[in-house]
């Protein structure tokens, strides 16, 4: 179903430059925002049932970790670490058919869009079956990808990953890595075929290396020199100690200081995490126009530490949220998290608000989206002209949403209420979340409950 041209009436709106009452959207056939109007009257209009905000990209996807969400909570023999959970991880990947990862995926995205999410950056390094061998379409899993996104109808930004090695210095891979695994030429031709692919699915294509450990710095150059997405650029860099300490040992640099030191990194790039920085660093990485790629959510939950985020954003840094395993799905967890750490390090309150007398969940919600659209390749965002019409109609009947005003509408959604605030979500102003449900739900819930049984029997 295309959107023809449409008007969209909302009683309330967040605005570019803040709350507006009686807000006309006016929609070409694309899905695009074409005109905005305030103080305008409903006339022919389609009234949207609450207050209007942007929704969100979703910087940072490892899909088929949905599946595993959960369970990965039982203590071990010995001490339990990020690198337990990946073993753990590596595990389940192992069993996965195409036709799992994109049920899992399809489930997964709408679970995102009901969480307030309209994008999703996905970043795909489960390119071959257990042990290695390869699909007979070096693309199969990306399609499955790209598939599961046009049924759940959440914006894709396609990002294959390249995975070599298993630390620095070039490593050789592990056994649980060798379906992750790509030699620069074998990448760079799943990027030339998956460049219409892409296209013709509407979605977006960029690319990612995984890791300082997973590439070594020849074989990220030649890629660059060579990839013609014209995409976004993402790594994984700094995330746990352990890596910065090697990082250290193999090149006498830390993570991102390497990373900024050797790569042309710009506002192209993402870096994941990013969680352990000096001030130097943190301040280099703000000036480099990069977006930080923050997963408050799976950061806890691996034990990975604290972003240095009161800082990055003193120094004008960008960042956004990305849901990466998905032990949380929403737009409310993440933000909420990441300012919680920063309160819980500090023993204050506020800590992200951009000054006094500022909302704080206004300035996360700002800003997570500003990052997001960078780190997704989106050039416009937010209610304003030439923006696609990617909505969240939080619930105007909810009595928290219906007795807030302005910013605070925003707070109590993503520190008190969490995804019930949301009722209907809309992208490329199309429904694809009413009064709380997705069409294909039925179709993507059974496909996905035949796939968990699978992976538990
Ligand atoms: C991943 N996930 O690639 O899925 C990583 C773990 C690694 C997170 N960092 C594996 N959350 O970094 O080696
Ligand atoms: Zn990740």
């Amino acid at each position: 179903m295309t959107p023809s041209a449409r008007t969209l009436f909302c009683p309330m709106a967040l605005l570019p430059g803040g709350w507006a009452s009686d807000v006309a959207i006016r929609l070409d056939d694309e899905g695009v925002i074409a005109r905005i109007e305030t103080g305008a009257t409903q006339a022919g209009g389609e009234r949207l049932a609450g207050p209007v905000v942007p929704a969100l990209a979703n910087l940072h996807s490892h899909a088929f970790q949905r599946a595993m969400a959960g369970l990965a909570e039982t203590a071990g023999s010995g001490e339990d670490s990020f690198w337990t959970w990946r073993t753990e991880m590596y595990r389940t990947v192992g069993r996965m058919t195409p036709d799992d990862i994109e049920a899992i995926a399809a489930k997964l995205y709408v679970e995102m869009l009901k969480g307030g999410f309209s994008r999703v950056a996905e970043f795909h390094y489960l390119h071959h079956a257990a042990g290695g061998t390869p699909y007979a379409d070096p693309a199969e899993t990306s399609l499955r990808i790209l598939a599961a996104a046009r049924t759940a109808g959440i914006g894709l930004t396609h990002l294959p990953v390249f995975y070599a090695h298993s630390d620095f210095g070039g490593a050789a891979p592990g056994d649980g890595q060798r379906p992750f695994l790509h030699d620069v030429d074998g990448f760079l031709a799943l990027l030339e075929r998956l460049a219409p692919a892409t296209a013709a699915s509407g979605a977006r294509l960029g690319l990612a290396v995984h890791s300082l450990r997973a590439a070594t710095p020849d074989e990220m150059r030649a890629i660059l020199a060579h990839e013609r997405t014209g995409g976004p650029i993402h790594i994984h860099v700094a995330e746990q100690e352990r890596e910065v300490e090697a990082c250290l040992a193999w090149s006498g640099r830390r993570p991102v200081e390497w990373l900024l030191g050797e790569m042309p990194v710009d506002a192209r790039w993402c870096a994941i995490h990013a969680t352990h920085m000096t001030p130097a660093e943190t301040e280099a990485l703000a000036s480099s126009g990069a977006t930080a790629g923050l997963c408050p959510a799976t950061e806890a939950n691996l034990g990975d530490g604290i972003f240095p985020a009161t800082d990055y954003r003193g120094f004008g840094g960008r960042f956004g949220i990305g849901t990466d395993s998905h032990v949380a799905t929403d737009v409310a967890e993440e933000l909420r998290l990441l300012e919680y750490g920063q309160r819980l390090r500090d023993r204050r309150r506020s800590r992200l608000a951009s000054g006094p007398g500022a909302s704080v969940g206004r300035t996360l919600l700002d800003a997570a989206l500003e990052g997001g659209a960078a780190a997704t390749g989106t050039a416009a965002f937010g209610l304003r002209p030439g923006a696609p019409a990617d909505l969240v109609v939080l619930d105007g009947a909810n009595p928290y949403i219906a007795t807030a005003k302005g910013d605070a509408i925003l707070d109590r959604w993503l520190f008190a209420l969490g995804r019930e605030s949301i009722r209907d979500v809309l992208v490329g102003g199309r429904f694809v979340v009413r009064e709380g449900r997705h069409a294909a739900d039925a179709a993507v819930d059974a496909a996905f409950l035949k796939t968990l049984r699978r992976l538990a029997a």
